[in-house]
């Protein structure tokens, strides 16, 4: 980005002799670089949160815009300016890139080492402040923004969008979607970041059922409580109630996992239907270490026994907080 910005000075810089000038970036009401015109128009409305740039400024088109930390960290992301009166800013996506490989390459969420009890919480990814992947790839690879840790809102809002579908059509072939209106996450800190500090995604600290996180019923935008039942597997769907968000819960074997989207568990298995773990999940027989954790458990793909839909495994989960 610096290095874009000192290119374009060199650019513009036109040298006579020894004498150096810099040549105007408008001329009469126009950018001589329209590229430069897109970057400046797009950093006059640079705020911590795409709430802020809805409400400061009245933004109301959807797309990437110039976010910055408290700290001044520079960075892009999109905003949802129209679901539900706008201002939804994405600052994470969950992407399986191999339901095969449990806990290895890609598995950001979970672990990339492996399952081992010595390492309970995996990468740690859910409560630190490493980021990573882009706004743009984020349905081709997972994605955290400093917007995770850094913005503080009430709500969240998830889309279930396909591989690969590029941003202009993540609206329309998401398979669901749906927000809080509960504001459930001011009293857990403001952030998934603070809330997952509270409530540690770790192995072994828990038990099914009774240390439960934070759940909020949620509001369809695309989809309903029927739907989002069938994207799970036929014979776990009376595991959970639909219609909600739930975060941190354990299985049987006290393996954590961060978020059960679009239910309630009531059920142990939860390696079925909730994402992102800690880096340990006991029993060799069912490896479930992995980001869409054991999602392919009667085999990958087929709508039978615990599997979830082949649609849910292939697709990304954007998460958005307002
Ligand atoms: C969006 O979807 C439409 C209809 O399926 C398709 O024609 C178009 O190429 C897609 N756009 C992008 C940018 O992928
Ligand atoms: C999304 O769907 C709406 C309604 O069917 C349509 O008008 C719009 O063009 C679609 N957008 C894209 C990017 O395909
Ligand atoms: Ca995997
Ligand atoms: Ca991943």
């Amino acid at each position: 980005m610096l290095l874009c910005f000192i290119l374009l000075i060199v650019e513009l810089l036109h040298v006579t002799g020894n004498v150096v000038t810099v040549k105007p970036i408008v001329v009469n009401g126009t950018y001589i670089n329209s590229e430069l015109g897109k970057y400046h128009a797009r950093l006059r409305v640079l705020s911590r949160s795409c709430h802020d740039i809805k409400e400061r400024y009245g933004a109301t088109t959807d797309g990437i815009y110039y976010l910055t930390t408290a700290n001044g960290v520079m960075y892009q992301t999109f905003c949802d300016m129209t679901t539900a009166g706008g201002g939804w800013t994405l600052v994470a996506s969950v992407h399986e890139n191999n339901i095969h490989g449990k806990c290895t390459l890609g598995d950001r969420w979970s672990s990339q080492q492996g399952s081992d009890p010595k390492r309970p919480d995996g990468e740690g990814t859910w409560a630190n402040m490493d980021t990573f992947g882009t706004a743009e790839g984020a349905t081709s690879d997972d994605y955290k923004s400093p917007g995770y840790y850094d913005i503080s809102a009430e709500d969240v809002s998830v889309w279930h969008v396909p591989n690969g579908v590029q941003l202009q059509n993540w609206t329309n072939d998401s398979i669901l979607r749906y927000h809080t209106d509960s504001k459930f996450l001011s009293s857990s800190g403001g952030s998934l970041y603070h809330l997952f500090k509270k409530y540690p995604v770790r192995f072994g600290i828990g038990e099914c059922n009774k240390d439960v996180g934070p759940t909020s019923p949620v509001v369809y935008d695309t989809g309903d409580k029927h739907s989002t039942e069938t994207l799970y597997g036929p014979s776990v769907r009376d595991q959970f109630e639909s219609g909600f968000i739930t975060f941190r819960v354990f299985n049987e074997k006290k393996a954590a996992m961060a978020i059960c989207s679009g239910i309630k568990p009531i059920g142990c298995h939860t390696e079925h239907y909730c994402i992102g773990g800690g880096g340990h999940f006991p029993g060799k027989a069912t490896p479930h270490c992995g980001d869409f954790t054991g999602f392919d458990s009667d085999s990958y793909g087929p709508d039978t026994g615990k599997s979830a839909s082949k649609e849910m495994t292939e697709a990304a989960v954007l998460i958005f907080y307002r």
